[in-house]
């Protein structure tokens, strides 16, 4: 059964030029781009995106950097597809990923790790209203 993950390439992947190289991954898997878009997030945006963290010490920092430049937004759509893409992004600590993951092959530090994927079919559902609400 077909679903959907929201997917950021995150202000240090686009600031690297690891759009492309992103996007391949994507679609060389066989997921589908259903909506895509480069945008700079305000804060409450970025806040309420990562609101499950909010009590975290990171939290701070955390929206610090995803507001601090433009990232990408995408809708991804496939089998699992929420699965799929955690499996392509690998671990959130780019040093325990393995090599051959977007984390694995191109990050060592935990803030910034290049993308996001959503963890659940729920989360998938709230993130995507936050980015695309009138789409899907
Ligand atoms: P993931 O992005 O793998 O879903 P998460 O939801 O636990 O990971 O955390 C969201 C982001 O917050 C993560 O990609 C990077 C940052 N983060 C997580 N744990 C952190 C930590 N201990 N120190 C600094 N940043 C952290
Ligand atoms: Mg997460």
């Amino acid at each position: 059964m077909s679903e959907r993950t929201l997917v950021l390439i995150k202000p240090d992947g686009v600031r690297r030029g690891l759009v492309g190289d992103v996007i391949g991954r994507i679609e060389r898997k066989g997921l589908k781009i259903v909506a895509m878009e480069l945008r700079t997030l305000d804060a409450d945006t970025a806040k309420a995106h990562y609101a499950e963290h909010a009590e975290r010490a990171f939290f701070g920092e955390l929206v610090e950097f995803i507001t601090s430049a433009p990232l990408v937004a995408l809708v991804v759509e496939g089998p699992r597809a929420v699965e799929a893409f955690r499996a392509l992004a690998g671990l959130t600590d780019p040093v325990k990923s393995a090599p051959g993951t977007i984390r694995g092959d191109h990050a060592l530090e935990i803030g910034e790790n290049v993308v996001h994927g959503s963890d659940s079919t729920d989360s998938s559902a709230r993130e995507i209203k936050i980015f695309f609400p009138d789409r899907f």
